[in-house]
């Protein structure tokens, strides 16, 4: 049933810093998203290791993995029609410069290693995250 599609969302340090968790929240339930799960984190350099997998032989990887422990982050599953798509589309793109004005990255940030939200691209990811 693809209203029971899910998809994981974490809120990174920066976005806790500059205090945009209730805004990013609001964007996601006023588009019509579910909250299933919510929960404030640290994580760990381990944790961390295997969400980055695909990213292990990029140059930014130790300075994303010790970037993301410096604060908590505030992962959240959404619920609802499409989310996984529609929830990259809400996020923008990677690289702050190219996200469309009206998307969290193109509102809120400037640099891509400070891009304030990582979302799943994937409904299989999706899955695997939330596990
Ligand atoms: P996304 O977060 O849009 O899925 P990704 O999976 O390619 O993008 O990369 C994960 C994170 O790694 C990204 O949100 C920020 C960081 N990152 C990506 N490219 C980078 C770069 N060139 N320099 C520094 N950090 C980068
Ligand atoms: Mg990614």
């Amino acid at each position: 049933m693809a209203n029971s599609e899910r998809t994981f969302i974490a809120i990174k340090p920066d976005g806790l810093q500059c205090s945009l968790v209730g805004e990013i929240i609001k964007r996601f339930e006023q588009k019509g998203f579910r909250p299933i799960a919510m929960k404030l984190i640290q994580t760990s350099e381990d944790l961390l290791k295997e969400h980055y997998i695909d990213l292990k032989d990029r140059p930014f990887l130790a300075g994303l993995l010790k970037y993301m422990q410096s604060w908590p982050v505030v992962v959240i599953v959404w619920e609802g029609l499409n989310v996984v798509k529609t929830g990259r589309v809400m996020l923008g793109e990677t690289n702050p410069p190219d996200s469309k004005l009206g998307t969290i990255r193109g509102d809120f940030c400037i640099q891509v290693g400070r891009n304030i939200i990582h979302g799943k691209d994937s409904v299989e990811s999706a899955e695997k995250e939330i596990g």
